[in-house]
Order: C-alpha cells, then sequence, then structure tokens
C-alpha cells in the first residue's frame, strides 16, 4: 500500500525512538507483497538513505544506532499479540540483517502497535506479549495507555530516566521470558563458560562466548591492554585495538557456531572491567565495529548473566556475590553513558539458570506520516 507522488511512492511510516535506538516502523501490510525480501530490503535501504555516512538521502543518522527498522503486525499465534521483525542497516553497508535482536527498537513495538492501529487499548496499562521474529524471542511489555477526551492513547511522558537519553519519559517495561541461546544453538555455545584464543599479535587470551538474547565475547579490557573505562570516542578511534577485536570476532565466531561472521552484526565485542561507580560491571561494547554509546538492552541483559555463571571472565570482575544468587538478582551494568539495570531471575533449584529477565526503557514516537521511496520500487503484488 501506499500513495503515488509522481516518482515516489509514499509507505506509511512511524518514525520512533525505542530505547536508544531510532528509526522507521512499518505496518507488515504496508511493505511490499508477501514480504518479498528482496524488495522489502531494497526499500529499506531507501528509507534510511544507506549506503551513505551520514545517510543523507534518507532517515537514517549516521551510525549503527540510528539505522534500525522495525515491521510489526499482529500474531495469529495463540498467546501472542505482536509480532516483531526487526532489520538492521548500515550507514556505509547495503545489507538488510533480519538474524539478530535489537530489545531497544522492541521497547517502541507496543507504542507503535496502539498509533497504527494494531493494538486497541482498553484499560490504563496496556500489556501485550511480543514475539520478535528474528530469533523467536518471547517479550510481555507494558506501557501506560490512560483515556482522554478522544479515548485512550499511548502516554509518553513520565518521570524514568534510562542513561543514553535525555530527560524523563514513561516507562516502557519488558520482562524476557527465556532468551538462552537466540543468535547460538545454547547460552555458552562453545560448551565453556570460558575459552582461551589467540591474539592476532600473537599470545592468547581468556574469553566467554556467551548468548542470553545477543551474542557476544566477553574479555577482560586489561587482557587488551585497555582499562575498559575509555570512552566510546576514544575507543572509536582505537584502531589497533579495532583490529584485534575483529581478528577475535571472526574467530570466535566460528567457535559459536556462527560460521564466518565477516558480515554479520554479532557477536558483539564486550570489553568489561570492575565496576567505576557503584554498578556490578564495566562494559565497552562493540556492535561490532563501533563503539556503541550505552550498551544494547539484550547485551546487557547476556553480559549480567555471564556474571552470575561461575567461570566466565565477568564473574571474578563483577561485584555478584554468592549472597545475592538463588533468587532475584539486580545487575547494573556500567557503560559510556551511564548504566543498564537488569533483574535476572534465577531458577531456585538451580541458581547457575538465569530463566527471565526484567528491566526498564523509555520510547517515542516523533513523527507520523509517509516516507518516500523510488515508485520503481513498487510492489507487483
Ligand atoms: O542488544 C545495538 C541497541 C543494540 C541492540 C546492538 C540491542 C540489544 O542498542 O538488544 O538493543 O547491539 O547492535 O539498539
Amino acid at each position: 500500500s501506499g500513495s503515488l507522488r509522481g516518482s515516489q511512492l509514499g509507505i506509511p511510516c512511524w518514525f520512533m525512538r525505542g530505547g536508544t535506538s531510532r528509526g522507521p516502523f512499518f505496518r507488515r501490510a504496508d511493505l511490499p507483497a508477501g514480504m518479498d525480501t528482496e524488495r522489502r530490503d531494497a526499500v529499506l535501504l531507501a528509507a534510511l538513505g544507506s549506503p551513505h555516512p551520514l545517510q543523507i538521502d534518507g532517515l537514517g543518522g549516521g551510525n549503527p544506532l540510528t539505522s534500525k527498522v522495525g515491521i510489526v503486525d499482529v500474531s495469529s499465534r495463540d498467546g501472542v499479540d505482536l509480532e516483531f521483525q526487526f532489520a538492521q542497516l548500515q550507514p556505509t553497508g547495503d545489507t538488510v540483517d533480519t538474524t539478530a535482536n535489537c530489545g531497544n527498537m522492541l521497547a517502541a513495538v507496543v507504542p507503535f502497535a496502539v498509533e497504527a492501529g494494531l493494538l486497541v487499548p482498553d484499560s490504563d496499562t496496556t500489556n501485550a506479549r511480543v514475539l520478535t521474529l528474528n530469533t523467536g524471542m518471547v517479550a510481555d511489555i507494558s506501557i501506560p495507555t490512560p483515556a482522554g477526551d478522544e479515548g485512550r492513547f499511548v502516554e509518553y511522558a513520565g518521570d524514568a530516566g534510562i542513561d543514553g537519553v535525555p530527560g524523563t519519559a514513561a516507562a516502557v517495561t519488558i520482562n524476557f521470558l527465556d532468551t538462552a541461546g537466540s543468535v547460538c544453538e545454547s547460552l555458552l555455545p562453545t560448551g565453556s563458560p570460558s575459552d582461551t584464543v589467540e591474539l592476532d599479535g600473537g599470545g592468547l587470551v581468556r574469553v566467554t562466548c556467551i548468548d542470553n538474547g545477543q551474542p557476544l565475547v566477553m574479555i577482560r579490557a586489561g587482557d587488551l591492554g585497555r582499562t575498559g573505562y575509555e570512552s566510546a570516542a576514544d575507543l572509536n578511534r582505537d584502531a589497533e585495538l579495532k583490529q584485534s577485536l575483529e581478528a577475535l570476532r571472526l574467530q570466535c565466531g566460528h567457535l559459536m557456531g556462527l560460521g564466518d561472521v565477516t558480515a554479520k552484526n554479532y557477536p558483539k565485542m564486550t570489553l568489561i572491567a570492575p565496576p567505576a561507580h557503584g554498578g556490578t560491571i564495566t562494559t565497552r561494547s562493540f556492535i561490532p565495529h563501533v563503539c556503541h554509546e550505552s550498551i544494547g538492552v539484550l547485551a546487557a541483559v547476556t553480559a549480567a548473566t555471564a556474571c552470575v555463571i561461575d567461570g566466565t571472565v565477568a564473574r571474578d570482575v563483577s561485584t555478584v556475590t554468592d549472597a545475592g544468587r538463588g533468587g532475584d538478582v539486580t545487575v547494573s551494568v556500567e557503560h559510556p553513558s551511564g548504566e543498564f539495570t537488569v533483574e535476572l531471575g534465577l531458577d531456585p533449584q538451580d541458581p547457575q539458570h538465569v530463566t527471565k529477565s526484567a528491566l526498564l526503557r523509555t520510547a517515542r514516537l516523533i513523527m507520523a506520516g509517509e516516507v518516500f521511496v523510488p515508485r520503481s520500487l513498487r510492489s507487483t503484488g
């Protein structure tokens, strides 16, 4: 669907911030027929203006965090309200990757669904169960939907703050059910909580390969001659570090059963160090070639999970104590612009087993209308 304007096709689009990410959201039915992925990808690349470092001809913001797309539809599956497909584009690449998760864009899914008429709120709080099609992950999400003069609406204003976003906004609460092994086969895809791998310049380094919603390779920053407290900008200028991380990433991709990850956006390379501001652990997350200004949602869940598992490189670096284990554990994951709090639910019978996680995000509708792409991309049905 969409409107024609000369050589351009307008597609209904809601431009949203979800957590510390931003991008256009679409109803699945508004995109090319049958989700013909080639045509869909051409539409998404045109909408964002990729590839171009500034994405000058589209909606992208010149950073992987602002090169994201959400596609949403109601679900006909039992117990599921909405289906979400996340697409990661790149400023300078022409790839559209729908294989991994994004918990930040996920935070905008329920607000979007209300805005776009996919979900009609009937009480002050709207709860929805969202299936992320990328990996089959399920989350229960709630947002405030108070009654106004013209019916219920999404309340974006509130007093919840998340580091990496200015000001405060209404809380979007996200409860993940089991997220172990999203893109990987299991939580610890190498079969071990830590592995020793080779550095490109020679020498060995201990890493933890883990996936509790996002595949990560965790490394003690000190083992690479860094502190882990550097700014994202400083790390982004550190070409030598980036080269070592990329060599490790390609090696670990194979160890994690992911094959050749050259063109993949994961695993995310995560430098860790003891907390510096009263949190549980410090992180610097590469996604995977650019250092994140904060940390991804599922990257934070996965990093937090590593803090409670014996034998990981994170366990000893973190301040999680045995005393706190057995029930729920609160992990404060420090990152370049603050911290990210994750509540982990542990199996009382097996405190090494994380069964669920909860966290808070915010979201906002920035613009609603049509995004224009070349008419030649119109579906022929
Ligand atoms: O890990 C960036 C983000 C993300 C992904 C990335 C995310 C997540 O901050 O759930 O949210 O890791 O590429 O949006």
